[in-house]
């Protein structure tokens, strides 16, 4: 995947609460735009494949049961330096430590109900865009 793209997913808490179309816009207004996107309800399978680095950590079975408790929208996103500027767009992991005006400090209640996830390198993003979308789909319109 060419660097310039970035994965980002509006978690089941967001989405559910109906701010997906607010997020959007602010990603929008950072300067993204949308590559390909889609809702999906994950599986247990599913959800614990795309954690899998996480697997070891205490909160990966709450992480799990948060992530397949409803539909969330993955999308992938080009911008310039995407990974790095959605990073910084979303805030830090904890909302209560994000800075002002990021996704997560608007949006997340909590460390773990954070409302969106940002891929944190080139492959990741590689790796999660491949997750949930074809190569067509994330490759198709260049
Ligand atoms: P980020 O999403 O900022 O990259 P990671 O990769 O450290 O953060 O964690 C992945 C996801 O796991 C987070 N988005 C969050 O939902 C959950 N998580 C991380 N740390 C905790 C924690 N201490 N307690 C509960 N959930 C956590």
């Amino acid at each position: 995947m060419p660097a310039d793209r970035t994965l980002t997913i509006i978690k089941p808490d967001a989405f559910g609460r109906g701010l997906a179309g607010k997020i959007i816009a602010h990603l929008e207004d950072a300067g993204f735009r949308i590559s390909v996107a889609r809702v999906v309800h994950l599986s247990r399978e599913q959800a614990g494949a795309f954690y899998e680095i996480h697997r070891e950590r205490p909160f990966f079975a709450s992480l799990v049961a948060f992530m397949t408790s409803g539909p969330c929208m993955p999308i992938v996103l080009t911008r310039a330096d995407a990974v790095a500027a959605l990073r910084r767009v979303i805030g830090a992991t904890d909302p209560r430590e994000a800075e002002a005006g990021t996704v997560r400090r608007l949006y997340a209640e909590s460390k773990e109900r954070n409302a969106i996830h940002a891929s944190d390198s080139d492959e990741n993003a590689a790796r999660e865009a491949a997750f949930f979308f074809s190569d067509i789909e994330v490759l198709g319109a260049r």
